[in-house]
């Protein structure tokens, strides 16, 4: 084409200019309003109509700027200050932020928490319905946000790592839903203090080594609510302290930036460049964003004008992001007086009218129910004359409520019926009560599990086939040939850990397989088991199947906090629209000594609720588990037995198709006299002593293997067992307490066991101590067949 014609040239410059002009100022709007957002927020809360605040005001210009770069295919895993960023790739309404802010239940009022979250928390659906992922190389796409300071960070390895694999892996690279030859980059914002944070420095670290397109922008105020940044970070300052990560032309590292959040042009242009890089060469990259204010201070909780000096305050007025984006537009000619003030009222405006539809929409559904609720206790109480008075002041109480909460209509129905006693007078007033507990049940008691077709519940039990030469290995050798399969047979499927790779896990389960199955799907991390388990979520969210390793259970307190507090609540806290279904492999119970002997498994099952947790006694069980885990989306941690390894196994022929249902216990010794349930390791020292129990005593015991702590006996199969026997003991590893007080629980209290109990219940539990080293230390740490046998002779004689 010609483009010579200084006549065509001089219009395709107006064009662009035009262009670019109608860009900035698109931006500024967007700034404009999401810091009226702020501003108006900020009141509902100081007027009562919301509970708590927390904002992106003074963070507006970075962030516009930010949206810039962000392309469909793209994830950011960020915290609580990235409104104005979610405004501008359209992610979010103002709307929207305000009925989060109300905490408004309704997914469509609220499509990011469905009011579960505190205001300033987005995400978007990564999977349908049926739990099929979305075609996320063509969204936009949020990894739900969480309160804890820097627990963005370790997720966002995997999250940046998938893109890497995609681009790596051949059998992956038909998945054209999930990536875009791994041109995706994963954005993490984190505020300047919480880099203060393990989360952080080991984030930076396995990124520098990996090289993965992962782009961290800190936002840097200058403070975590009221501690300075001196007092935070070594120099005072996170890219000078950083420099010895900066990536050298034959070394691995990140690209660092610093820029300031005012500077609008000088941020574009830094940006352009390192995310350019990020998703081009696959090389982390870090944006200090410096020189950032906090113009209404941390939250709504209190006022920054405690803690900062008056030189800090005149300081961050002079430097707002928004003035100083206005003064550069004046400057350059961009734009006018008269046409910025224009803006900004409109700004106003809109906001305003986004809050009042975002209030309305909230209280519509209250409303209404207030009203139903009102003229059934008013009718209940024209029924009953000796209640009439009380039931009137209930019915007026709750119609004079100016900002009623559905627990005040719940309340008010509820005190109605206490008053009405048993009166069938009352049987829509009751109806109704339970038609609401009903609602607001699913509104604030669903999704903690997948529920429909992508639930592992659904998986039904294949047993394992054994041929008649089926041979007898090693409990590893099972694990590998299983690995092998899987593998083999899943492309999704990756596997990562400490030493897992090149020598194929410390115990071998996948000897040889790195060799077969390439080095990109079966491999080694160092020694981080925070950021190995943000890898895993990572990764499953982007729709692969990772298989991620704790090498010893003891170790998995260093995992613990992303497992629960990202993993276990993101699909209740995303209403069900997000899944994380990570496999945690690990090795557990009973060994040698304080850190390779423990099992505790309370600490898990109460800190885990919304993952499952499987503790297989074989590894041919443990097979069957993790067939049926990767048929759902849920995510599980597996315990395999650490002494486990060399005992002889047979052989399955279906080693792949077996399955092993979830939360279905299994009879593993028939009885009469007393049940005794447990799992894991501690299994074979009951059989011993069940097997000297009936030799010596005559006493028959049932031996129940849960196999699965969460879910807990779905079908109640171990009171069957105490129908039988009126006896019962649970037995496992843990302290005195722990899961035996769940089991304990489930059965007593939810199975209502204690009506068939002939005599008192018990618990053999390990020692409150860690266990000590040796066999004898063993010995005594652990329960032991002894003293299981002691425990059941005096049973037998109360
Ligand atoms: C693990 C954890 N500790 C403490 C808090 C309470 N807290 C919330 S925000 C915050 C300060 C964070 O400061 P910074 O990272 O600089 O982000 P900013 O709020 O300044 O943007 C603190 C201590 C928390 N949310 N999580
Ligand atoms: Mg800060």
């Amino acid at each position: 084409m010609d483009n010579t014609n200084p006549l065509t040239m001089a219009a395709d410059e107006k064009l662009s200019f035009d262009k670019f002009r109608d860009e900035v100022l698109r931006d500024y709007r967007i700034a404009c309003i999401s810091r009226e957002a702020s501003l108006l927020a900020r009141k509902e809360v100081l007027t009562g109509k919301a509970k708590f605040g927390i904002f992106g005001d003074g963070k507006e210009i970075a962030q516009v700027a930010m949206a810039k770069f962000f392309q469909p295919g793209d994830f950011r895993s960020g915290y609580y200050r990235d409104q104005t960023f979610h405004f501008a790739i359209g992610q979010s309404t103002v709307e929207q932020f305000f009925s989060q802010l109300y905490a408004d239940p309704d997914i469509k009022n609220d499509p990011n928490n469905a009011g579960r979250q505190m205001v300033s928390h987005f995400c978007t659906p990564l999977t349908d319905e049926k739990g099929e992922w979305l075609d996320l190389a063509r969204r936009k796409n949020i990894a739900s946000d969480m309160a804890p300071t820097a627990a963005q960070m370790p997720r966002s390895v995997g999250l940046a790592l998938a893109s890497k694999l995609f681009r790596n892996v051949e059998s992956l690279k038909e998945m054209k839903h999930l990536s875009d030859n791994g041109n995706e980059v994963c954005f993490c914002t984190i505020g300047d203090a919480s880099t203060s944070e393990g989360h952080f420095w080991e984030t930076v670290n396995a990124a520098g080594v990996m090289q993965i397109p992962l782009a961290i922008f800190v936002w840097d105020d200058g403070y975590g609510i009221s501690v300075p940044k001196k007092m935070q970070t070594t120099k005072g300052s996170i890219s000078n302290v950083l420099a010895g990560f900066q990536k050298e032309e034959d070394s691995n590292g990140i690209h660092i930036y610093k820029v300031k959040g005012w500077d609008y042009a000088g941020m574009c242009e830094a940006f352009d460049e390192g995310i350019r890089l990020a998703r081009q060469y696959h090389v982390p990259v870090l944006f200090h964003v410096d020189e950032i204010t906090q113009p209404q201070g941390h939250s709504t909780s209190g006022s920054h004008e405690r803690y900062k000096s008056q030189d800090r305050l005149a300081w961050e007025r002079e430097w707002d992001c928004l003035k100083k984006m206005r003064e550069w537009l004046l400057e350059n000619a961009l734009s006018s007086e008269e046409e910025l003030s224009d803006i900004e009222r409109q700004a106003k405006q809109d906001v305003k009218e986004q809050r009042n539809l975002a209030w309305q929409k909230y209280q519509e559904p209250i409303k209404a129910q207030v009203t139903r609720s009102v003229e059934l206790i008013n009718s209940l109480s024209d029924n009953l004359p000796d209640q009439a008075a009380a039931l009137k002041k209930i019915a007026t109480g709750l119609a004079t409520n100016r900002e009623p909460l559905r627990r005040d209509v719940m309340k008010a129905l509820y005190d109605a019926m206490d008053l009405a006693g048993d009166s069938d007078k009352a049987y829509w007033t009751k109806d109704y009560y339970n038609e609401l507990l009903n609602a607001n049940t699913v509104l604030y008691d669903s999704h903690l599990y997948n529920e429909g077709p992508a639930s592992a519940l659904n998986v039904q039990e294949v047993k394992p086939q054994f041929d008649q030469e089926a041979p007898l290995i090693n409990g590893y050798e099972v694990l590998n040939r299983y690995f092998d399969q899987l593998f083999t047979n899943n492309p999704k499927v990756v596997a990562f850990g400490e030493d897992l790779g090149q020598i194929g896990d410390v115990n071998q389960g996948f000897s040889g397989l790195q060799a077969k199955h390439g080095a990109d799907r079966i491999f080694d991390t160092g020694i981080r088991e925070l950021t190995i388990m943000g890898q895993g979520i990572g990764l499953a969210l982007r729709g692969l199947r990772p298989i991620a390793e704790i090498q010893y259970l003891d170790y998995l307190l260093y995992g613990l906090q992303p497992l629960s507090d990202d993993v276990s609540s993101l699909h209740y806290r995303t209403f069900g629209q997000q899944s994380c279904p990570l496999i945690v492999r690990t090795r557990g119970h009973r060994l040698e000594g304080i850190w390779h002997s423990g099992s505790p498994m309370g600490m898990m099952i109460h800190s885990l609720r919304g993952m499952y947790v499987c503790v297989p006694r074989n590894m041919v069980q443990a097979a069957g588990m993790y067939n049926t885990l990767l048929r759902g989306n849920d995510p599980a941690i597996v315990v395999e037995c650490l002494n486990g390894y060399r005992l002889k196994e047979k052989l399955p022929s279906n080693l792949g198709d077996m399955t092993v249902p979830l939360g279905i216990p299994e009879v593993v010794r028939e009885g009469t006299d007393v049940t005794i349930v447990s799992y894991g390791s501690v299994l074979r020292i009951i059989n011993e002593a069940a097997a000297s129990l009936e030799k010596h005593h005559q006493v028959s015991c049932e031996i129940i293997d849960v196999q699965t702590l969460l879910p807990f006996d779905i079908n109640h199969r171990i009171l069957e067992s105490l129908k039988k026997t009126s006896r019962i003991v649970f037995v496992d590893e843990d302290v005195p307490g722990g899961a035996s007080a769940y089991m304990f629980n489930k059965v007593m209290e939810e199975q209502g066991g204690y009506r068939y109990l002939d005599t008192a219940p018990r618990t053999i539990t390990g020692k409150a101590h860690r266990p000590a080293y040796g066999s004898d230390g063993d010995y005594f740490s652990k329960p032991n067949a002894e003293q299981i046998e002691a425990v059941i002779m005096e049973m037998m004689k109360e």
